[in-house]
């Protein structure tokens, strides 16, 4: 897994000739999009002193990310100007930063784009794309292009990137865990990213209304005959446990830790779309290509879809009559 050495010096062009640059992910940002954005555009900064850097992100950063260097930079407003590039994270297609309409100029070739990113089915859409499926996160391709590039890490931008390098690995527990995961740790540790803070922050701290919304995921499980453990989350009970959108993300983990589940399946419902959060730890099925069917993308053992409408409860009782010893009847 290597970065072409043409692709480097494009890249190295592009943020040269740059003035202002904006770096931008995906919307409902995750430890991966929140580290990339801001350990890619921190690392322009302290590289090229005179550059002006944006972070772009339609949704603001998850709370328990707010302790990342700037992350309190992240605006959702950026305008665009003569002499701008922009570096695009984590996005496996365009239409996840929000801006195709508001930004045009982002995807019909008007300004320098460069894309890094880990998603297998990404279409390619920049000037200068660095797409690596078997990179376990883009913090990891952000790790190899700085340092292709010969830029240094600081302690904070190192601990940018390993929040992503954990996140999107699931504290280095998912099977995207390569031997490469574990170089760019060390990399990232020797160049001091505090690893303690992020256990903390990210794996250790949870809000009592994330708590109360998994409760409401884990109850709801339910077995179907294909072998998956399917869990369903209505506005009402983000609503009930005082829970917003990204507080869901990790609950998926302990319903796909149902003993021999082929897959599972989180759905969820907010502002009029059900969205489907995908995983299996079973070498034999590619959860990518379930989403696939439903419009989504994503990795084999991990993946998601979001379609317009609204999540139906359905909940059906049967009732059986049975007779006991006495010959009576009862209702079971
Ligand atoms: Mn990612």
């Amino acid at each position: 897994m290597t970065i072409a050495f043409a692709d480097v010096r494009r890249v190295e062009e592009i943020i040269r000739s740059a003035s202002r640059i904006v770096c931008i992910c995906h919307r409902n940002p995750d430890g991966d999009a929140v580290g990339s954005l801001l350990g890619m555009g921190q690392l322009i900064e302290h590289c090229f002193s005179r550059k002006e850097v944006f972070f772009q992100c339609v949704d603001p950063p998850p709370e328990s990310f707010r302790f990342l260097q700037g992350a309190l930079r992240m605006r959702s407003d950026y305008s665009y100007r003569c002499g701008d590039a922009a570096i695009i994270l984590d996005c496996g297609e365009p239409k996840l930063t929000e801006m195709m309409e508001s930004h045009p100029m982002l995807f019909n070739g008007s300004m320098p784009t460069i894309e890094l990113d880990h998603h297998p089915r990404n279409p390619l859409f920049a000037t200068v794309n660095i797409v690596l499926p078997d990179a376990a996160s883009t913090c990891e391709i952000v790790v190899m292009l700085s340092d292709a590039l010969g830029w240094s890490l600081t302690p904070d931008i190192a601990t940018c990137l390993l929040t992503g390098v954990f996140t999107d690995t699931g504290g280095l527990l998912h099977s995207n865990t390569s031997p490469a995961v574990y170089r760019t740790v060390a990399r990232l540790m020797r160049s001091g990213a505090r690893r303690e803070e992020i256990v903390r922050n990210v794996f250790r701290t949870a809000k009592l209304s994330t708590l109360k919304l998994w409760g409401r995921v884990l109850e709801k499980i339910s077995i179907t005959h294909e072998g998956g453990a399917i869990s369903a989350v209505t506005e009402g009970d983000f609503r009930a446990s005082g829970a917003d959108y990204s507080e869901l993300t990790g609950a998926v983990d302990y319903v796909n830790a149902v003993p021999g589940m082929r897959f599972s399946l989180i759905l969820s419902e907010r502002d009029g779309t059900v969205k489907g959060s995908l995983r299996t730890l079973r070498d034999d099925i590619d959860v990518s290509a379930m989403a696939a069917k439903f419009s989504g993308g994503g990795h084999r053992k991990a993946a998601g879809f979001a379609l317009p409408g609204k999540l139906k409860p359905e909940i059906r009782w049967k009732v059986e009559q049975v007779e006991d010893e006495q010959g009576r009847s009862a209702l079971r």
